[in-house]
């Protein structure tokens, strides 16, 4: 049987999102386009310096052996503790001779499909604005801490760097089968919350949502509690999650070569065609076909989770 060929959609233009696919809809402040870009990255205050630079040095007491290889190196490379919040033209200077990469300042979150749009064309797009020492170890808008700090180094990597391109141009094809949560899933549990085995025994966090904050990257590497299950791309993308705690379940990769293989060698088409709307397995399951590295108590969240005052233990 005949298929009709496809011709790859052309990433340099915006997408237009259909009206029924199911999305967040976000309100556009008056003062960006189309493409949600600032029109310059704001000017911060010797306070808002003061702030980057005091999350900086707690973040480097916990990370070193927590922290990917990679990230680590993407820290040095781009010199992220020379003091200050990163000037993102300067920083898409440096980033952009390593893999081609720039830093684009945006207000909050911004559309998928714009920021969809941005990763295709290799601009990381990020928060403008800083916490405040009132929101310093916890804030659920991506702020330019956790994009920078957490983010920017692991594009240094030349795999991750292309990973992340190609999770940009998924966004089409899951556009078209309304299947945007299901990537997002895959975002979440890879960039976000990833772990890696490097050599195949040394665990460590390149998810930036573990780097960027306090309490998270001892409970992903070391706590008793969540799960710790090898990454399956199909099992991911039907997996709930949670975005205001510490996550249940882990996935861990061998490899970033290893992610790029099971992400963009896959047939997402047959993927797509045969995932449900919504999700299948809830943030805490254990299936049978899982590779579990560590099957977790669940302690923490079985004890009420944030704000119960339950260790992360
Ligand atoms: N916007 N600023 C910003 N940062 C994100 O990480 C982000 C976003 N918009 C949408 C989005 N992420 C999701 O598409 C991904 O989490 C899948
Ligand atoms: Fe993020």
């Amino acid at each position: 049987m005949a298929t009709l060929a496809e011709s790859a959609p052309d990433y340099t233009t915006l997408p237009e999102m259909a009206q029924d696919v199911f999305t967040a809809p976000l309100a556009r402040p008056a003062h960006v386009g189309d493409d949600w870009l600032e029109p310059q990255q704001t000017d911060y205050s010797s306070e808002d310096h003061a702030v980057w630079d005091d999350l900086f040095a707690r973040q480097l007491e916990i990370l070193p052996g927590r922290a990917a290889s990679a990230f680590m190196a993407g820290l040095e490379k781009l010199d992220l503790g020379r003091g200050g919040v990163p000037e993102f033209g300067q920083l898409s200077e440096e980033l952009g001779a390593l893999t081609g990469w720039s830093v684009v300042p945006v207000p909050m979150l911004i559309p998928d499909h714009v920021f969809f749009w941005h990763l295709a064309n290799r601009r990381f797009p990020a928060g403008n604005f800083i916490r405040t020492r009132e929101t310093f170890d916890y804030i659920q808008e991506p702020d330019v801490f956790h994009d920078v700090f957490g983010h920017v180094p692991m594009l240094t990597d030349p795999v991750f760097a292309d990973y992340m391109q190609e999770y940009g141009r998924a966004g089409w094809k899951a556009m078209r089968y309304n299947r945007l949560k299901a990537l997002g899933a895959l975002y979440w549990y890879t960039v976000e919350f990833g772990l890696i085995l490097e050599g195949g025994k040394d665990l460590r966090a390149y998810g930036a949502g573990i780097l960027s904050g306090p309490t998270e990257a001892r409970f992903a590497v070391e706590a008793q509690s969540p799960n710790r299950i090898m990454l399956n791309v199909d099992r991911v993308m039907r997996t709930d999650y949670v975005i205001s705690d510490l996550q249940p379940t882990y996935f861990v990769i061998e490899s970033f070569a290893d992610l790029y293989r099971q992400t963009v060698e896959r047939d997402f088409d047959r993927l797509y065609r045969s995932l449900q709307a919504g999700f299948t397995y809830a943030n805490s399951a254990v299936i049978d076909v899982d590779d579990v590295l560590h099957r977790g108590t669940q302690e923490y969240h079985l004890r009420g989770g944030r704000g119960s005052g339950a260790a992360p233990v």
